[in-house]
């Protein structure tokens, strides 16, 4: 195998020689690295376009994004516009190893400097990002963007009480589904499109009915097409509370699970839509039993805020060990969500996308077999005592030969090359 130039300071005959003594020490618990590794290239991360320019899309109309979400920090170098917002995702692709989908808002559609309604979009507005994905060999995903427009103003959407506004709404997650299967005919892979909206209450409501039934036809109407799912697959997003939602929130747990379930369409789990020590690693083997396919908004939440960048946390780690011990990872959509401009956006994105990636190969490396069968004997001493001594296994020996076969930096030496970019290019825009 030919050895790729930027391995760091340390030679490649260290990390090779490293990764081969890892392969012992896995080799005898039962774990064939080099398999994990094979399984590790197919699984996609679809990264989030948002965390590029603090979810500011390219409409310019809004001053706020509104819709409860709120980014915090002023690091210098936000993407202003599509061509840069690429030119930084490709920079962060480039250290990270592996291929991934890019997950798309509707409010990044490219309109030529026209504006478009959210009702009239069209796949044409999408076509530099699809010319760029195929060009990665990428697959992409959507959102319809029910946020940061006036007509999103009362904080209601698709149950707001008024017909017009409701039906304004359902015409663009119409427009949006089309936008996606569109996309996913392009690609040749399918795309997910995921709904969420801010609907909620900042007090409590007297009628926590009305809305929800008016969401639930919303939702029909919008669904009552069927597209090919090789082409597109629906999802719709369930929160816990937002900024001004505190007390009531329409689309909850409980009604998309119900929704999600009895439409066949995927659920999407965000891990910050929850209560603060409720996890969505426990949710995905219980819903995996009614449903066939499942999105996950793989984020970090931290007291008020449900969009932390992504870190190898023990959460992180739960989700990757549901995903391999359930042998999910067909049936489950691997998205992140996060946002933070208080640090430099591309290494945001770098930080999260390597922490979620990391947290697959620990789950690929674990000794399945074993802990299983002490499991199944009733051996919980054992059970616990092995999962203990695993955690110490030397993983990051696999993880830097998987990141120098993959031609990405290893260890920091990716943050060098992201402060040569802050410097050469994020500096540099106003
Ligand atoms: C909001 C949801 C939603 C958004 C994105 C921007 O709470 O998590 O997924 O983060 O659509
Ligand atoms: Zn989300």
């Amino acid at each position: 195998m030919s050895l790729p130039s930027n391995s760091g300071t340390r030679p490649a005959q260290a990390i090779e020689s490293a990764y081969r003594d890892a392969r012992a020490v896995y080799g005898e618990l039962g774990v064939d690295v080099e398999d994990a590794l094979r399984r590790l290239a197919e699984i996609p991360i679809s990264m989030h376009c948002w965390q590029g320019d603090d979810v500011g899309g390219f409409e310019g109309a809004a001053d706020e994004i509104g819709g409860g979400l709120a980014v915090t920090g002023n690091y210098p170098g936000k993407a202003r516009t599509a061509d840069e917002l690429r030119a930084d995702l490709d920079r962060a692709l480039s250290l990270v190893p592996g291929t991934h989908r890019l997950n798309l808002h509707a409010s990044y559609a490219e309109t030529g400097g026209e504006r478009v309604e959210r009702t009239d979009l069209a796949p044409a507005h999408f076509q530099g990002w699809i010319d760029w994905a195929r060009g990665h060999g990428m697959g992409l995903d959507f959102n319809p963007t029910y946020f940061a427009h006036p007509q999103a103003d009362d904080g209601l959407t698709l149950s707001h009480p008024d017909d017009g506004i409701r039906q304004f709404w359902i015409e663009h997650g119409i427009v949006c589904r089309k936008i996606g299967a569109a996309i996913g005919a392009a690609l040749g892979t399918p795309c997910v499109t995921n709904i969420w909206i801010p609907d909620g209450m900042k007090d409590s409501p007297i009628d926590r009915k009305g809305p929800r039934e008016r969401l639930t036809a919303a939702l029909d109407a919008i669904f009552a097409e069927d597209l090919d799912p090789a082409c597109n697959l629906d999802a719709v997003e369930s929160k816990l509370f937002g900024i001004g939602s505190e007390s009531y929130v329409v689309g909850s747990h409980e009604f998309y699970l119900g929704y999600a379930i009895s439409r066949r369409k995927l659920l999407c789990l965000d891990a910050g839509h929850f209560h603060p020590t409720e996890v969505i690693s426990d949710k995905i083997s219980a819903v995996l039993q009614f449903l066939d396919r499942l999105l996950l908004h793989v984020s970090r939440g931290v007291r008020w805020d449900s969009d932390h960048v992504v870190i190898l946390s023990d959460e992180l780690r739960a989700i990757a060990q549901q995903l391999v011990r359930g042998d999910y990872l067909g049936r489950v959509h691997i998205g992140l969500d996060f946002f933070d401009a208080s640090i430099n956006r591309v290494a945001a994105w770098v930080i999260g996308t390597r922490a979620m990636i990391k947290a697959l190969l620990l789950a690929l490396l674990e000794p399945i077999d074993l802990l299983r069968r002490l499991e199944n004997e009733g051996d919980f001493t054992a059970r616990l005592a092995m999962l203990e001594e695993i955690k110490t296994l030397p993983a990051g020996a696999v993880w830097d030969y998987y990141c120098m076969t993959n031609d990405v930096p290893l260890g920091g030496a990716w943050l060098d090359d992201i402060r040569r970019y802050e410097a050469d290019v994020l500096s540099k825009r106003g």
